[in-house]
Parts: C-alpha cells; structure tokens; sequence
C-alpha cells in the first residue's frame, strides 16, 4: 500500500522487503520535461519510435526542451536496419542537453494494435531502460505511460505491466518515478500500484 502521500501528488511505494536499501516508487501527475533529481545520476524515459530522431506527444516535448543537440546525438545512433536506431522493446542513451535531466533514455513501445506480442515488447521497453539505468551509473529514472497515448496500448493492462517489470528489475536504483501527464492515466496506475504492491 501507499507508505505515505508526498508533496504534490506523489504517492511513494517501497519496491521490495528490506527496508533501508529497496528502491522507491513514486507516482506523480506532470511534465516530464521538466522532471530532475540530481545533477548527474538521473534519466527521463522518453517514448519515441524507431527512428529516434523525434514526433509526436512526449517524445515531441523532449526534443523541443532538450534543443537540437538531443537530435544529432540520436542521429548518431548507429542504424540497425534501413531507418531504425531503436528497435520496438530497446533502449538507447543519451546525454539530456538542456533539460533538467542528466540523461534521456530513449525506448520504443509497441504500437498496441500491430505488434504481435504487445505485453513482451512493453515488458521489454521497461526492463532495458532500467538496464541502461544501471549500466551508466543512473540512480534516479522517471518513466511516462509508455505506448499510452498514439500507440494506442490499454492504460490498465500498461499499468499492470510497467509496475510489476519495474518492481522486479529496480534493483540498484534509488527511485523509479512515473510522471504521468493525464489524470486518468495518473488515476490508473495509482489503482494498480496499490494492488500490486502491497507489502
Ligand atoms: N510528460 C509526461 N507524459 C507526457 C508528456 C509529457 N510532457 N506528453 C505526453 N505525455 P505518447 P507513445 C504522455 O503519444 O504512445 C510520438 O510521436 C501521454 O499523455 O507520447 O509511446 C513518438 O515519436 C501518454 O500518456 O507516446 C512515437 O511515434 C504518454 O505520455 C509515438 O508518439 C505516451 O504518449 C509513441 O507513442
């Protein structure tokens, strides 16, 4: 259950039994663009497609608070095939340039209604941007509703998953935060966490 309401809206949750070294989880309505914790050891997770060179939504927003040098560093991301940096369920990351954040971690969700195992590539977005986390020395990660919006994916089923893939590989974070930007997003993932995190 919720161990205590913060400021803001932000519900804090242990991810895990022992008591002083579990990751925290904090759930919160907000900008993701405008989310930091510590000067160097801290991520965004933006939601972008293939290609990582920007769109739509919150990949869009990033680009934009982030300048034009967050573009050339995801155009420098080697192509694995004709037109794809990140493949559907990879993680690819960079420095965040002008935005709060230290680091942008770049990840594409599945696009709910083409790919055929839509839960394992969701799954598998979550479990390596939290892979990268740890790799570059990341403390602090915060995740939107990947594939919530033009990707198309149910917020109950993406709650369900991004919360269970989180509260299993958060270990050696300090906190993981999910930064939701709509309420009924927010309303949903609050929901889950409390089912899916009860100690
Ligand atoms: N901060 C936090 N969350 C946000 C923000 C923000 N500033 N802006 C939007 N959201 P989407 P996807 C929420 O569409 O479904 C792009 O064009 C939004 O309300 O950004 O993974 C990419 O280039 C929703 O809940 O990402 C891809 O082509 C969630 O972020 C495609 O969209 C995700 O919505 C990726 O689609």
């Amino acid at each position: 259950m919720a161990s205590r309401a913060a400021a803001a809206g932000a519900i804090e949750f242990k991810l895990g039994r022992s008591t002083n070294s579990a990751p925290i989880l904090k759930i919160q309505m907000g900008d993701i663009t405008r989310w930091f914790v510590d000067a160097s050891s801290d991520a965004i997770v933006n939601p972008a497609n293939e290609r990582m060179l920007g769109g739509g939504g919150a990949d869009g927003a990033i680009h934009r608070a982030a300048g034009p040098e967050l573009r050339e560093a995801c155009y420098s991301v080697p192509e694995v095939r004709p037109g794809v940096r990140c493949p559907t369920g990879e993680a690819k990351i960079t420095p965040g340039f002008r935005l709060p954040a230290s680091h942008v971690i770049h990840t594409v969700g599945p696009i709910y209604d083409v790919d055929s195992n839509p839960a394992a590539s969701l799954r598998g977005s979550y479990r390596n941007c939290l892979r990268a986390a740890k790799d570059n020395n990341i403390k602090y990660v915060a995740f939107p509703a990947i594939s919530c919006g033009v990707y198309g994916y149910p917020y109950g089923e993406a709650a369900t998953l991004a919360i269970s893939t989180v509260k299993e590989y958060a270990n050696g974070l300090n906190e993981v935060h999910f930064v939701l930007f709509e309420e009924s997003v927010y309303n949903v993932w609050i929901s889950k966490a409390n089912e899916l995190l009860q100690t």
